[in-house]
């Protein structure tokens, strides 16, 4: 990696405990469980307060039980919750960790001056300050517009409200472009609706659930892998496509071992079967689908033989399993998936997904997907006079006439938008990132350097020092979802329900929340007239009181459910206009044929590892999300590190044993910068090799996770971008093996300087 101006630099503010911590909470827990476990379970003592987690996007809502002297004592799902069910997942438990971890965030931190690789500790005043005057400057020499707002999770609703005031509306998310957004446009070009989170596969009633890749249970969306083990135990089948004997393939009545890339021959291969054997829900698609002839002459040649040259897959397997799914519909649902940014042709994979859905006549089905339902929050009242500014441009100016399809702002678009030959009228001058780890989100490093250079201002909201704040002029730290009130959740589901967040314990540090951070620096902007409140517990009490609640009683409840009336399921009989262009199913896309994209999905062949290399493909773990849990005390202790899966056959090509050192060397020569340790498993392809992302962390402040593992990201050079809506296909990529410690010169490597303020101070206590 070629050094940029923009040095990572060391970061203040941090504490120096070493690699374990002693007394873990969940660990204590854990201790106290098995000792007794009537003592660990007498809450008679302690008080709780309602939140929802927010270790991962799952949103479920819990207690939070704390002692006499104010100490969390556990954390607990509320039983009233549909994403929680009464439980929280491993990572929900040890949530304690975001708020405990001693290597959080503590002060305002400012890089005064870009060449001098410094972080001085500031107040939030001058913080706040120094972020506005940028802010106005980037205004004067360029635009308000030209600037772009970052988010990911509960901080993004303050910023983007306060970026909206401001009149600038480059929001973008990774949920979106790294994400979900190929099965949105996929399934939306197909039924005329998204998917949404949770996603509405009714799998607790369902007698055939699929997926593709998808690997839940390793993914650990709480209620979605209790509704799994609901349908396994009442005896549904469970389909699963993946190179990689995952979690739930080892649960399924059929695990199809797919070649990567190959996803489309199948789903072209499945659609054939149902179709020609006469499989498919006639009635339904008759009723209610468009294109369904065109469709069928599409897939005639595609049989499970011609599929199975492509995917490597057995043709018999391909038509028994097409044949299971069938018998179980309408109760029969292929899952959406989430993670969908793969190939780069990810939204007509989605689009297959969903055609298959619309053949067994799954949408609107018990059993099939529901159709879900939510009681909409109102939107605070301002005064008469105050109007948001009408923004001379927005993403939609840069990303439409490209990627027709993306329905929210792609964050690639605006890091290619960051670069210094972009048109200068649409040139973006400063980021603010809050709540997304960025530089070990959106691949492509080399551009995300450049575009970094480019930028007049970068802020990052976080919790942690995470690799990103060593790249940027200001860092300010958030306080953790335990210190803080929040937006409510209120998403769609089978029931609408509203949950509650608010402080559970004191804040800790010189932190604030993002509600805080964004009044703030608003109110510097000269947005003061947005926020006519002062606590946002103001905010949030009125808007309870416009559906039937307020503040006392959500404090006590922590979740409401509001009876809307609405089936989630289409009646027997229903006519019901979906939101197409034919206002029914569209087997056929009146959509993407208006816009020059495929009408129905083609296979098309992807790139293939050249000898000496291996696919690579990276997943979750259980006990981890993302990159935000790594260093989380409770959490480390659960998972310290990533493993590299190795195929037997594979690892002995290279004399590779169990537990050998590995450093992985992708196709366009850059090198993991730490190693990782072989694991030997025959539930990986030969010609693939598997890693959880998030490792591989290399901001020494981390302090127990730095140096841990290898982290894709920097892996993962080859993009391919879904040319419907603008997403990141990250799977093109291969990997080679390194058995001894490289020469890392193309690894940029953290900045060692002891230049700054406490680590003087530390040296010195
Ligand atoms: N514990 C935990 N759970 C999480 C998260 C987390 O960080 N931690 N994150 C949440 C979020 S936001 C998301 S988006 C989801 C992500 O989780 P998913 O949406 O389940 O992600 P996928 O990429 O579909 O699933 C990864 C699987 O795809 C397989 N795979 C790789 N290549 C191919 C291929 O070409 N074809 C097929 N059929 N399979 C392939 C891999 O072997 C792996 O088993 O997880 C969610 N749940
Ligand atoms: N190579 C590769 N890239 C991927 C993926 C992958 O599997 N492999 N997964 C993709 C997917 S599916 C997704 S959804 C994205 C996820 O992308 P991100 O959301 O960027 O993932 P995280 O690593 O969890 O980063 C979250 C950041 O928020 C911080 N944070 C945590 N809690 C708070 C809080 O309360 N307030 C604030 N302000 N900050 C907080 C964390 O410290 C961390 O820096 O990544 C995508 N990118
Ligand atoms: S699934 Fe787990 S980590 Fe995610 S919100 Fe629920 S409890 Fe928290
Ligand atoms: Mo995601």
């Amino acid at each position: 990696m070629k050094t940029t101006r923009r040095q990572f630099i060391k970061i203040t503010g941090m504490g120096t405990a070493g690699a374990v911590v002693a007394g873990s909470v969940l660990g204590s827990i854990q201790k106290a469980t098995a000792s007794s476990f009537a003592e660990a379970n007498d809450d008679s003592n302690l008080t709780r307060t309602p939140t929802y987690c927010e270790v991962c996007f799952w949103k479920c809502a819990a207690w939070v039980y704390k002692d006499k002297e104010g100490n969390i004592k556990k954390l607990i799902g509320n039983e009233e919750d549909q994403h929680a069910r009464g439980k929280l997942c491993p990572r929900g438990t040890g949530g304690l960790g975001m708020y405990n971890d001693e290597d959080r965030l503590k002060k305002p931190l400012i890089r005064r001056n870009r060449t001098d690789d410094k972080f001085e500790e500031v107040e939030w005043d001058e913080a706040l300050d120094f972020i506005a005057t940028k802010m106005n400057s980037i205004k004067k020499d360029y635009g308000k517009e030209n600037m772009a707002l970052f988010v990911h999770g509960a901080p993004a609703k303050h910023f983007e409200y306060m970026f909206k005031a401001y009149g600038n509306e480059n929001h973008s998310e990774p949920a979106y472009a790294q994400c979900a957004g190929p099965r949105e446009a996929g399934f939306f070009a197909t039924f005329g609706s998204g998917v949404g989170s949770p996603e509405p596969a009714d799998m607790q009633n369902s007698k055939c659930i699929i997926f593709i890749g998808n690997h839940i249970g390793e993914n650990m969306h709480n209620s979605f892998v209790q509704e799994v083990s609901t349908a396994i135990d009442n005896g549904a089948s469970i389909i699963v496509v993946d190179p990689r004997l995952s979690t739930i393939a080892s649960k399924a009545t059929h695990w199809l071992p797919i070649k990567p890339g190959t996803d489309i021959a199948l789903l072209l291969a499945w659609m054939h079967v149902l179709i020609y054997e006469d499989l498919y829900d006639k009635e339904y698609v008759e009723k209610y689908a468009f294109g369904f002839d065109q469709l069928k002459a599409h897939v005639a040649n595609y049989t499970p033989e011609w599929a199975a040259g492509i995917t490597s897959l057995d043709p018999a397997l391909i038509r028994k399993s097409a044949h299971e799914m069938a018998a179980a519909s309408p109760a029969a649902v292929i899952h959406p998936g989430r993670h969908t940014t793969w190939y780069g042709d990810d939204t007509q994979r989605e689009r297959a997904m969903a055609m298959i859905n619309a053949l067994l006549g799954a949408y609107g089905r018990r059993g099939g997907m529901y159709m879900g339902v939510k009681k909409k929050l109102p939107k605070f009242p301002l005064g008469a006079d105050v109007k948001f500014p009408h923004p001379h441009w927005s993403w939609q100016d840069i990303t439409k006439k490209k990627y027709k399809n993306a329905s929210v702002g792609i964050t690639n678009v605006m890091i290619d938008a960051s670069l210094p030959d972009y048109p200068k009228k649409h040139q973006i001058k400063g980021w603010f990132i809050a709540g997304t780890s960025f530089i070990n989100t959106i691949p492509d490093r080399e551009k995300m350097f450049k575009a970094m250079d480019n930028q007049d201002l970068i802020v990052m909201v976080d919790t942690m020092p995470m690799e990103m704040t060593g790249y940027c002029d200001v860092v300010l730290p958030e306080s953790t979802y335990l210190e803080r009130y929040d937006y409510s959740r209120a998403g769609k589901n089978r029931i609408a329900q509203i949950a509650f967040r608010m402080p559970a314990v004191e804040t800790k540090y010189d932190s604030k929340p993002a509600w805080w951070i964004a009044k703030e620096l608003g109110t510097r902007l000269g947005l003061e007239k947005f926020y006519p409140w002062d606590d946002f517990k103001e905010v949030l009490d009125w808007q309870f009181k416009q559906v039937g609640t307020s503040i006392e009683e959500m404090e006590k409840i922590g979740v409401k459910t509001i009876d809307t009336g609405e089936s989630i399921y289409l009646g027997e009989n229903e006519d019901y206009e979906f939101n197409t262009n034919t206002g029914k199913i569209e087997l056929y896309s009146t959509d993407f044929a208006e816009k020059g994209y495929d009408a129905l999905p083609n296979y098309t062949r992807h790139e293939q590892p050249s000898p000496g290399f291996y696919h690579l493909i990276y997943g979750r773990a259980p006990m981890h999300t993302f990159g935000r849990t790594q260093n989380n005390p409770n959490l480390f202790d659960l998972m310290e590190t990533n493993k590299i899966w190795i195929n037997p056959r594979a690892a002995k090509l290279w004399g590779i044993e169990n537990d050998t050192d590995v450093w992985l060397e992708n196709q366009d020569g850059v090198i993991s910068e730490f190693p990782a340790k072989a694991r030997l498993t025959e539930r990986i392809r030969p010609d693939s090799i598997y890693m959880v992302h998030g490792f591989g962390q290399n901001n020494p402040k981390l302090t127990r996770t730095y140096g841990r593992g290898i982290n894709d990201v920097p892996l993962i050079t080859n993009i391919k971008i879904d040319p419907i809506m603008g997403g990141t296909g990250m799977r093109n990529n291969f990997v080679t093996f390194l058995l001894d410690k490289p020469k890392l010169a193309k690894v940029e490597k953290p900045q060692e300087k002891e230049t700054d303020k406490t680590t003087k101070e530390e040296a010195e206590s």
